[in-house]
């Protein structure tokens, strides 16, 4: 139920921190700074060392031929989710859908997302429903969106929420409201201990989703 945002720029560091919490964490989210940092063949790297699942959160928004070009080598490497904007448009989402499974932005957590993206929330729930991609990301700080999202989203497609931690979003919170994974970053591979801290996000939230 917990996903962790591993958005350092090191490699060694990466894998140490991915090991370290992989008994409390269900999957590892690989965002550009890694991927910068690092390179592509960090995403099999995690895989072979922690055994987990790994979302490739690119946000993809290009033409259907860019996204299905990066998309088709992010999953050669071992990317068992892409995440893509929805507000390209079906045929953008669709191109990386047709190889790999999908998660799909229907909300953003920061104040910015107000201005453009989630006034189109209902829209992109509705492409949801149609599409069927593995989740969604919804704002795990702000949980009446997650309720909403969650009575209006097919029940067989996940809801995950980053923003827990740094950004003000609560674990509990955010699995009450409909959240079937909490996306964590900072406040565990921040923190002195990151295996401590995210022993104390998994022990606050176990019990309360199947995740
Ligand atoms: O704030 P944190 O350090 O826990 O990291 C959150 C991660 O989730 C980070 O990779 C960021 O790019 C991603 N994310 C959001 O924070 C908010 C969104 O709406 C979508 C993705």
């Amino acid at each position: 139920m917990i996903i962790l945002a591993l958005d350092v720029y090191e490699r060694d560091r990466a894998l140490k921190i991915a090991e370290d919490v992989k008994d409390y964490i269900s999957m590892v989210k690989v965002n550009w700074p890694l991927i910068i940092g690092s390179g592509l063949d960090i995403i099999r790297e995690l895989k072979e060392r922690t055994g987990l699942k790994i979302i490739a959160d690119l946000k993809l928004a290009d033409i259907p031929n860019t996204n299905r070009l990066i998309a088709k080598k992010v999953y050669e490497v071992g990317a068992d989710y892409i995440i893509v904007h929805s507000f390209v448009g079906k045929d953008s989402v669709l191109a990386v859908k047709e190889i790999g499974e999908i998660i799909m932005v229907v909300e953003m957590s920061h104040p910015g997302a107000l201005e453009f993206i989630n006034p189109l929330t209902d829209k992109f729930i509705e492409m949801a429903n149609e599409i069927k991609p593995f989740g969604v990301i919804a704002p795990g700080t702000r949980p009446e969106r997650i309720k909403y999202i969650r009575e209006r989203l097919n029940g067989e497609i996940k809801i995950l929420t980053p923003g827990i931690g740094a950004q003000g979003g609560k674990a509990l919170e955010a699995i009450k409201a409909g959240a079937d994974y909490i996306i964590v970053g900072r406040a565990i591979y921040s923190s002195e201990n990151p295996r401590e801290a995210a022993r104390r996000i998994y022990e606050e939230v176990k019990g309360w989703s199947s995740g």
